[in-house]
């Protein structure tokens, strides 16, 4: 049983760049979390493992981000009935678009919760993951208030 409460699982280790900003988010908002690799093809029986266990395992949001042929989000998605947020990572060959068609389109019955590619998708990824514990979690509400606020106030009125 693990004490996190969202898992960030990524397929390769050249994924970390960018989904360490899921994991700095999750970290800045005190929320427990557990970072993996897990790839869909590389390492298919611990995705299965991994995806069939999470949810009695104590998880409630998984993130999964992966590059080119992404199809670590929805085969995770296929296996759990936890959310699962899909962050495609951007790849080199084709800019991300192709880790984005990969995890977007996904057939009814199967969500994914697809995100921007890159750093914006981890960031935000992170953050919806927040909101929904936040729903049975005051005190994590008022944190992601915080953040949202301190944000809003680092904007400044014109540009330097
Ligand atoms: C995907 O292949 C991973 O998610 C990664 O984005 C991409 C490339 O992996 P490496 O060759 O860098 O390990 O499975």
């Amino acid at each position: 049983m693990s004490t996190a409460d969202v898992a960030v699982i990524m397929g390769s280790q050249s994924d970390w760049e960018t989904m360490r900003h899921a994991s700095e988010t999750l970290e800045a908002l005190k929320i427990p979390h557990d970072s993996r690799i897990v790839s869909a093809h590389r390492t298919p029986e611990r995705m299965y493992d991994f995806a069939r266990g999470a949810k009695a395992n104590g998880f409630k949001v998984i993130i999964a981000g992966a590059g080119g042929a992404a199809h670590l989000p929805g085969m995770v998605a296929a296996l759990t009935t936890l959310p699962v947020f899909g962050v495609p990572v951007q790849s080199k060959a084709l800019s991300g678009l192709d880790s984005l068609y990969s995890i977007v389109q996904m057939p009814a019955g199967v969500p994914v919760g697809t995100l921007a590619i890159g750093v914006a998708g981890a960031t935000n990824a992170a953050l919806l993951a927040a909101s929904v514990l936040a729903l049975s979690d005051p005190a994590l509400s008022e944190r992601l208030e915080a953040w949202r606020a301190a944000r809003t106030g680092a904007v400044a009125e014109r540009p330097a």
